[in-house]
């Protein structure tokens, strides 16, 4: 029903997909309740969607994934560039017609039998000038229905759309059409996809993402990962502002003002935690603004705003508990999509860690029986919650602002057992950038100062870069050098995961972080000491707030130690990191890598 959108260059597209997926029916999605709703009862009478128990989990929905359709499949993802080295060392690159001849072989008629469903939606509250619109074509209900919940979807993002506006093409099959190309039907399952065959591609030069074979998480909601960070990471080094995998928090200190900060965390760091902390601090006050992506783009008088682009939280459910994170818990109350948890004999969700005991009889995320001597998990370790940001007690007044909030300060985290302070504050943008270029985490547990093995993992960002890694660090440059420094944020390396000699967390973590977003708030104010490291000023033992805490002088020491003989040898993984990113490393970071050598060596 093309009347619903006056844009023809979006018309024309839908017709030339409509006749290559062949689906049985267009539905141009408007994002209504009723909308929802009616979907969501399709996807319980297909059997996707088992509808909770209203007195339990109120308008909340269980989906059960096939096994082979569990994660993102990063082995399968595709950035393809015209040049590889435009793609760099750490994208599967592939030619862009190539590619696309070959997934046009399994697009096509991949709709037959279904609908093919139109869902335009805003990256961003709608109109904000740091948003984006996107359109995706997707024969997967379940997909349609939770883009409702992670994005602005439907007729308000047409509207903004235009005529003329611009829109980011995604298009999605799940790749199981109910007919063949003999006219043979066969029946549906209640998670269709094409088993290994899949393929997430990006074409970041032409700005298009095309999915095919999978309905799960960042495969299928083609917003997230694939726009929000691979292709807008594109256009963010195209028109000079950042897409970035960041959560965003606005802290106020007690009779102060709120300060706005963006902070970057590899995966199995506490980042949804770390959203919706709530401090020990007294006084003290967090607000979420969002959990997972922030795009920035300098606003009124040369600082970065940042916006949440995303309107939901797709969140890890197991380990999710009202110690871990008592904010998430409240957040899915209801009103939320879970996927692979397992079900209760009551109607209810259960995922590992939800509650001190296990109940004594579930329905797996397989569907069978468990119970607590059952030797596999409930739910799989990445099934996940899908739920309105709106809904978090914790959620910001201004989480919605199309302006933006400020941002004051970017924390760059990571899991390091050794050698890394909790906080360590850089020197400037560049030394900042060269911190974030160096993000690590310790596969293995370090006992004894050994350092583990370690993975790099640039900004958070290494699986979403839609481009070169050696490019994107350069962009960190030019951001920096697009304004005056005292405008940039102030950058941080934080780590909550230093271990003593006897393998055990030095700091508590969880909302005694707070104590740590205390110390660099009042660096940005230029009220706190600091003592100068090698890598940087980490807090003098005085500085950082550690009153009413059971941590010993040494501990704290220990915490805050920057040990030179060990930071030579962490010189020689860096050293072979950036080998591994090339030529297109600017030369600055080889400075960086050199100065703090010299640094080292006293
Ligand atoms: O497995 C997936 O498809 C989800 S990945 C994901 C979801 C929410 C937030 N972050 C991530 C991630 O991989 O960083
Ligand atoms: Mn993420």
């Amino acid at each position: 029903m093309p009347g619903v959108s006056t844009n023809q260059k979006l018309i024309d597209w839908v017709a030339e997909w409509e006749s290559i997926f062949q689906p049985d029916a267009v539905e141009w999605c408007d994002g209504s309740a009723e909308e929802y709703d009616r979907y969501c009862e399709m996807l319980v009478e297909g059997g996707t969607f088992e509808r909770l128990e209203d007195a339990k989990r109120p308008h909340s929905y269980l989906a059960l994934s096939d096994p082979a359709d569990v994660a993102r499949v990063e082995d399968r993802t595709f950035i393809a560039s015209e040049r590889q080295i435009d793609a760099g060392p750490t994208n599967h690159w592939r030619d862009p017609a190539e590619l696309k001849a070959e997934m046009l072989e399994f697009y096509r008629g991949s709709m037959r039998g279904r609908t093919m469903y139109v869902v335009p939606f805003s990256m961003g509250p709608l109109g904000s000038p740091i948003a984006h619109i996107g359109v995706q074509l997707t024969d997967s209900p379940y997909v349609a229905v939770s883009m409702r919940i992670m994005t602005r979807m439907g007729q308000g993002a047409l509207d903004v759309l235009g005529a003329d506006g611009e829109f980011v093409p995604c298009v999605h099959s799940v790749g199981y059409p109910l007919v063949d190309a003999d006219g043979t039907a066969r029946a549906d399952v209640p998670w269709p996809c094409d088993g290994d065959n899949k393929y997430i591609s990006h074409f970041p030069e032409t700005r298009e993402i095309w999915s095919y074979g999978s309905g799960y998480g960042g495969n299928a909601l083609l917003g997230k990962k694939c726009f929000a960070l691979r292709i807008a990471s594109t256009m963010a080094r195209d028109e000079g502002w950042m897409a970035e995998h960041m959560l965003i928090l606005g802290v106020t200190p007690p009779d102060g003002e709120t300060v706005y900060v963006a902070a970057a965390f590899p995966s199995a760091c506490g980042k949804t935690n770390m959203a919706m902390l709530i401090p020990s601090l007294p006084g003290w006050k967090v607000e979420t603004v969002g959990d997972d992506i922030a795009w920035m783009k300098f606003g009124e008088h040369g600082r970065l705003y940042a916006i949440n682009p995303e309107a939901g939280f797709f969140g890890v459910a197991p380990g999710t508990s009202d110690t871990t994170n008592r904010n998430a818990m409240e957040t899915l109350w209801g009103n939320c999509i879970f996927t692979n948890v397992a079900r209760t004999d009551d109607g209810d969700v259960w995922w590992e860690d939800m509650t001190d005991e296990p109940p004594a009889h579930l329905v797996d995320w397989r569907g069978q029986d468990w119970t607590p001597a059952s030797d596999s998990p409930a739910a799989h370790p990445n099934a996940r919650f899908t739920a309105p940001a709106s809904q978090c007690p914790s959620i910001s007044p201004v989480w919605q602002d199309p302006a933006g909030v400020p941002i004051s300060a970017i924390l760059f985290g990571g899991r390091r057992a050794t050698n890394v302070p909790l906080v360590t504050e850089s020197t400037s943008w560049q030394h900042g950038t060269f911190l974030g270029s160096i993000m690590s985490s310790e596969k293995t547990a370090a006992a004894a100062g050994v350092v583990g093995e370690v993975r790099f993992d640039p900004f958070a960002m290494l699986p979403f870069m839609g481009y070169n890694v050696g490019d994107y660090i350069g962009h960190w440059l030019e951001i920096g050098a697009a304004t005056d420094e005292a405008k940039l944020p102030k950058l941080f390396w934080v780590n909550w995961f230093r271990k003593s000699d006897t393998g055990s967390f030095m700091w508590p973590g969880f909302g005694e972080n707070s104590r740590v977003l205390k110390w660099v708030l009042e660096r940005v104010a230029g009220t706190a000491d600091a003592t100068e490291t090698p890598i940087g000023n980490v807090p003098t033992p005085d500085s950082l707030d550690v009153s009413g805490l059971d941590l010993d002088a040494g501990t704290l020491q220990a915490l805050l130690e920057v040990d030179a003989t060990a930071w030579k040898d962490e010189v020689e993984l860096i050293n072979a990191h950036f080998d591994s990113i090339g030529e297109r490393l600017p030369e600055a970071m080889r400075t960086e890598l050199a100065d703090l050598e010299r640094r080292l060596n006293g």
